[in-house]
């Protein structure tokens, strides 16, 4: 079954973890990234960790290899089971993310394409698709790729066979996650669910439409 992760980009540390309370039952994991951990700190990997669910820091870690390395270890210590690492600094730096990650018992996912409209200006043209044979190369568990894009994801799923990919863009980016939850193995909501009337129904929603 694909899985839902919640995208929690919410900047109040007590609405955020209530939120996460609520969708809980229905989800399979949960994704911070700046705008939370900016706000709360990064000790709000602690405050969600009694969830039991995994925790994804997308964090999106794009530096020098030891740089990458300092910045995934810290991660890894707070309390992160998953961190999410830009590829375009080269099979070097990524790979620091993945020996990081992996000393730590921990999984490393590469974005390889971007959801957003003014991505193509960059992945597009083959870059994506190196960026696929770099996360395989380096032995990443995962890639992030868009659902925004369908017809991209069955591009990058020929050059990653089963690994996993994890798909952001569904509902507020447009991405429609009927389709995109038969092509990946997760699907990555944020607003559809944190912003709705009742987060909680919002989860469920999403958590039926994925089987
Ligand atoms: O390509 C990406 N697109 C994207 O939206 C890679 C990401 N990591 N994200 C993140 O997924 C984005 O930063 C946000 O945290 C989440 C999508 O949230 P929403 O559009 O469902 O609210």
């Amino acid at each position: 079954m694909t899985e839902l992760i919640l995208s929690l980009d919410v900047l109040d540390r007590k609405r955020a973890v209530e939120i996460a309370e609520a969708a809980s039952p229905c989800i399979d994991a949960v994704k911070i990234g700046y705008p939370l951990v900016l706000a709360a700190g990064l000790g709000i990997a602690r405050d969600l960790g009694g969830l039991g669910l995994p925790l994804i820091a997308d964090f999106k870690v794009a530096d020098i290899p030891n740089t990458n390395r300092l910045i995934c270890e810290q991660v890894f210590a707070a309390g992160f089971d998953a961190v999410i690492a830009h590829g375009f600094t080269g099979t070097d730096a990524a790979r620091a993310c993945v020996a990081a990650a992996h000393d730590s018992g921990g999984a490393c996912y590469v974005v390889v394409e971007m959801s957003h409209p003014g991505a193509t200006e960059f992945f597009h043209g083959g870059t994506a698709e190196r960026l696929a044979n770099l996360a395989v190369d380096c032995r990443a568990d995962g890639i992030i790729a868009p659902a925004t894009r369908p017809d991209r994801i069955s591009v990058l799923r020929e050059i990653v066979g089963s690994k996993a990919i994890y798909s952001p863009g569904v509902g507020a980016q447009g991405g429609d996650p009927e389709i995109v939850a038969r092509l990946v193995d997760g699907i990555i909501v944020g607003r559809s669910i944190y912003e709705a009337p009742d987060p909680a129904v919002a989860a469920r929603e999403f958590a039926r439409i994925r089987r």
